[in-house]
């Protein structure tokens, strides 16, 4: 199986870590995340127009199966992983906890990636336009969602169950790049789980493949924002 994918790409970076928990193989196709309009070729990687045909968005990642099946969205892709390889789930079995997983990853990328993304985008506006009523309100819900988080890792390992989940393959990158506009610290409980996260062969694996690239990405930016993440 083919993944199309970038090395900073949060949404990317949570199925390689369910690649990696789960030790697939697959080949990796890299898409240029930094060309926008074209997606150019590099030797190696996907052209713009290669890469349309597979997932007309533009969005990364997509997964080609060897029958040549295509699958969009990151979930999605890790929920087809789950249900072919079953030896290291990550989809826990029992229907609660399932919900729960889903509803947590959903709470994650909602109102968490959207407050970080309104937040970057606050960042990158100059000082005067900054902290609209938008961003004020999508600031308290992903405020609201880390203390969730905070709450349920009082006297758990992993977001959900005693297992890592596809809810933590999505916590670990999202919570990585929050760091950079909004600081979760006062969160003990959370603060101690990113570091368990970190200190995961699967995430750390795919962060550092990541760092260099998301490093470049900041370096262009207008203001400046935190890079020690
Ligand atoms: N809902 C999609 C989101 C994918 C997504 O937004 N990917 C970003 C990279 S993290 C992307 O492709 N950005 C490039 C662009 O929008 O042109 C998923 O879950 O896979």
């Amino acid at each position: 199986m083919k993944l199309y994918y970038a090395p900073a790409s949060s949404y990317s970076q949570r199925v390689l870590i369910a690649l990696y928990e789960k030790q697939i193989d697959f080949t990796p196709v890299e898409v240029n995340l930094f060309d926008v309009e074209s997606r150019t070729s590099v030797p190696g990687r996907a052209t713009r127009s290669q890469y349309l045909q597979i997932n007309r968005f533009g969005k990364i990642p997509s997964l080609i199966t060897d029958d040549g099946e295509v699958f969009l969205e990151a979930n999605i892709i890790i929920e087809y992983l789950d249900g072919y390889y079953r030896e290291i789930p990550l989809i826990p079995q029992d229907m609660k906890l399932a919900l729960e997983m889903r509803m947590v990853e959903r709470i994650v990328d909602v109102y968490i990636n959207g407050g970080r993304e309104a937040l970057f985008k606050d960042s990158q506006r100059p000082l005067e336009e900054r902290g609209k009523k938008e961003v004020i309100k999508a600031k308290g819900l992903l405020e609201e969602a880390c203390n969730l988080l905070d709450e349920k890792l009082a006297n758990r390992t992993w977001l959900v169950g005693k297992d890592f989940t596809l809810a933590d393959c999505a916590a670990a990158p999202t919570l990585s790049y929050l760091r950079i506009v909004y600081n979760y610290e006062h969160l003990k409980n959370l603060t101690t789980y990113f570091k368990r996260l970190e200190s995961q062969t699967s995430v750390a694996r795919v962060f550092n493949q990541g760092r260099e690239q998301m490093m470049e990405m900041l370096s262009t930016l207008k203001y400046p924002v935190n890079t020690h993440f």
